[in-house]
């Protein structure tokens, strides 16, 4: 069945008292995606600029009333605010301007809805969202009271939990229960691929930097291609809503475990952090991470910070990550992106470079490393440069008889510095 397109209006505020200096626009550009994931048109973007919220409406009283004239000229059915809002201003907002009021949160809570598709992913959202409603469940009175299909409106059975309380605490309480023992069957699974004591490599990122797509084409270029599925790949915010494995195998014995995970975005809610925790505890095992960056996006520097503080939140900080600057094949100027040894340009979609992103994944998991400590005299300083190609450098200093260099190579290139080997004991 075609859903009809809700009718949306978007407000921001621009907090111009808070210290830190967030780009407004930016923010609205997302939500602006945001919305659309969820099935919305988007037919004005509005923006207060003040320097403190209002305790009752969020935005200032004159505001609203200009909002109340725009949706009664447009047809608007519902007003999306970037910000999470108190259950009071959601009631409040919704008194005045008569049309659904619901923010960024309800809003992200809901694509996940839509997206969700494990039963593990469902759970996970299911508590996400009662977690939200529950102190907000006087404000919400209005949406709780629908049994539409709109935005917000998907999820719990809606008239339950307006009927009780404490319906919403003994389903969370259930869910609770549920994720546990569906976990516990993950367990077991995580337990066999250790044992199988194969390396594993996870893409984090952004939503929508090309995580999926590199796995899929990386899933191409292994050997095991012919009996693995593909993953989803679509041009939207939260393609992937559910952690997915492939086993990968490339010449040479490197043979590791990709996995693809859900994106972030920034303002993630963090009912949705904690209760997409355990999926993304996959993350928290991995051998090394591939930070996927889409460089062709402006934002490209913020997406990175956020991805990396969510990272942060879910107690991720692996000094093994590797930063893949993708979707070069849609940018000119190069010069901005940062090269160095944990960093690459690739394209996804072409391919360029992937085969340099197998060296570098090699370099850092592959079976065949070992650690070298060298003493190269001044003049073979091309060994170490070819020491960047074939591994990676860890320490190096001058001495008087020339470098001192630790490394961690290939072995099967051990045989170009054997005889510079300082550790050697004769
Ligand atoms: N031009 C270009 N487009 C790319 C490249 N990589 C991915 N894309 C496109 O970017 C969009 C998002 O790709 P996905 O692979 O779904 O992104 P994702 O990171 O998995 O996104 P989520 O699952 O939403 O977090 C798709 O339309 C891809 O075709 C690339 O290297 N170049
Ligand atoms: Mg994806």
């Amino acid at each position: 069945m075609q859903e009809e397109k809700q009718r949306v209006i978007l407000v921001g505020l621009n907090n111009t008292g808070k210290r830190e200096n967030i780009d407004i626009k930016a923010s609205m550009d997302e939500l602006n995606k945001l919305a659309k994931a969820a099935g919305a048109e988007v037919l004005v973007t509005a923006i207060q600029n003040r320097p403190f919220v209002d305790v009752t409406y969020y935005i200032g009283k004159g505001k609203v009333d200009e909002i109340k004239q725009l949706c009664e000229t447009l047809d608007v059915g519902m007003i999306i605010f970037n910000d999470e809002l108190s259950g009071s201003q959601i009631r409040n907002l919704e008194n005045v301007l008569g049309v659904d009021v619901i923010d960024r949160t309800i809003l992200i809570l809901d694509i996940f809805a839509r997206r969700a598709s494990t039963k593990e992913g469902k759970l996970q959202v299911e508590l996400a969202q009662l977690k939200y409603r529950l102190p907000r469940l006087i404000g919400l009175g209005k949406q709780l009271s629908q049994l539409g299909a709109g935005i917000g409106t998907r999820g719990p059975g809606e008239k339950k939990l307006e009927t009780d309380r404490r319906h919403i605490l003994k389903r969370i309480d259930d869910i609770q229960r549920e994720l546990e023992e569906v976990r516990r069957t993950r367990e077991i699974q995580r337990g066999r691929r250790i044992k199988s004591e194969l390396p594993i490599v996870a893409l984090v990122g952004y939503t929508n930097a090309g995580k999926s797509t590199l796995l899929n084409s990386l899933l191409k270029m292994s050997e095991q291609y012919s009996n693995t599925r593909e993953v989803y790949v679509k041009d939207m915010l939260f393609a992937t809503l559910d952690t997915s494995l492939r086993k990968l195998s490339f010449p040479d014995k490197l043979e590791f475990i990709l996995i693809d995970t859900v994106g972030f975005v920034s303002k993630l809610p963090h009912t949705l952090i904690d209760a997409f925790k355990a999926t993304l505890e996959e993350v928290k095992y991995a051998d090394l991470l591939i930070h996927v960056i889409d460089a062709s996006n402006e934002e490209y520097n913020l997406q990175k910070e956020t991805t990396l503080n969510v990272l942060r939140e879910l107690d991720v900080e692996s000094k093994n990550i590797i930063n893949v600057y993708n979707k070069v094949d849609k940018i000119s100027d190069m010069t901005l992106i940062p090269k160095d040894e944990n960093s690459l340009t690739i394209s996804a979609k072409t391919n360029e470079n992937l085969n340099l992103l197998i060296r570098y994944i090699r370099k850092r998991i592959g079976p065949q490393i070992i650690e070298i400590d060298l003493l190269i005299p001044y003049d073979k300083g091309s060994l170490i440069s070819s020491l960047h190609d074939d591994g990676i450098i860890i320490e190096s200093e001058y001495a008087e008889e020339g470098f001192k260099v630790k490394a961690k190579i290939e072995k099967i290139y051990h045989h170009k510095y054997e005889a510079f080997q300082s550790d050697v004991v004769e």
